[in-house]
């Protein structure tokens, strides 16, 4: 079969998968999963069949279905000839790895849809409060990764050195975000570089939210 990418365009976590099936040269089928239709696709029984946790990406290649983007990206680098998105050197690896999960686990999740959606409806929090939580913690997150690049022993076009890696995988849809909550990126010059050197790349081009298939 082919593998199916169940996605949805402005996703960031999907992002990440489609740069490395790009990077990776992975023929696959988008399938998307419309976040806020209804009450989301997301969250409707024949989704959460594929995904308990009602989350997107999910990826079935026929042998697996997985969720969480970086298990999926681990996996396809694992099974996949080309480009090495986990590099060979251990302490290398751990570095890239501490970099895509600072944004996975610890920016990425407090501004994500249904975080969002329960300070709004549950709590009443209103939207410029709601703004500022957003733009509150990804500034606090994107110190923290301005300042571990900064500190990249060889440092080169990308994030760990002249090769995109998971790290890269993981900035550009995080920046793509902070750019979407307005989240002023002056403060931040080499991960704005880091972006610049990404975004001409194809791999990452094509991924872009705004070329996928249901991009409105
Ligand atoms: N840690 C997960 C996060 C997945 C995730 O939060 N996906 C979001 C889109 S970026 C989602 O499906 N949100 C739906 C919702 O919040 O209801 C991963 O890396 O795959």
């Amino acid at each position: 079969m082919t593998p199916v990418l169940y996605g949805y365009f402005r996703s960031s976590a999907a992002y990440r998968v489609r740069i490395a099936l790009n990077l990776k040269g992975i023929a696959y089928k988008h399938q998307p999963v419309h976040l806020l239709r209804d009450v989301g696709e997301q969250l409707k029984d024949d989704f959460r069949r594929l995904n308990p946790q009602g989350l997107v990406p999910v990826w079935d290649d026929g042998k697996v279905r997985l969720a969480q983007s970086l298990a999926i990206i681990e996996y396809l680098d694992e099974t996949h000839g080309g480009v090495r998105l986990l590099p060979d050197d251990p302490a290398l690896r751990a570095k890239v790895r501490q970099f895509a999960l600072a944004i996975a686990c610890d920016v990425h999740p407090i501004a994500n849809l249904r975080v969002l959606k329960y300070l709004s409806q549950e709590l009443g929090v209103p939207d410029d409060a709601k703004t500022r939580w957003i733009r509150h913690w990804i500034t606090a997150g994107l110190q923290a990764l301005e300042s571990m690049l900064a500190s990249v022993e060889r440092p080169g076009n990308f994030c760990f050195g002249d090769q995109p890696t998971l790290a890269d995988c993981c900035l550009v849809p995080q920046l793509f975000n902070a750019r979407r909550f307005g989240v002023a990126l002056d403060e931040f010059p080499i991960l704005a570089r880091v972006d610049s050197a990404c975004q001409p790349v194809e791999a990452f081009r094509l991924a872009h939210p705004q070329l996928q298939p249901d991009a409105e």
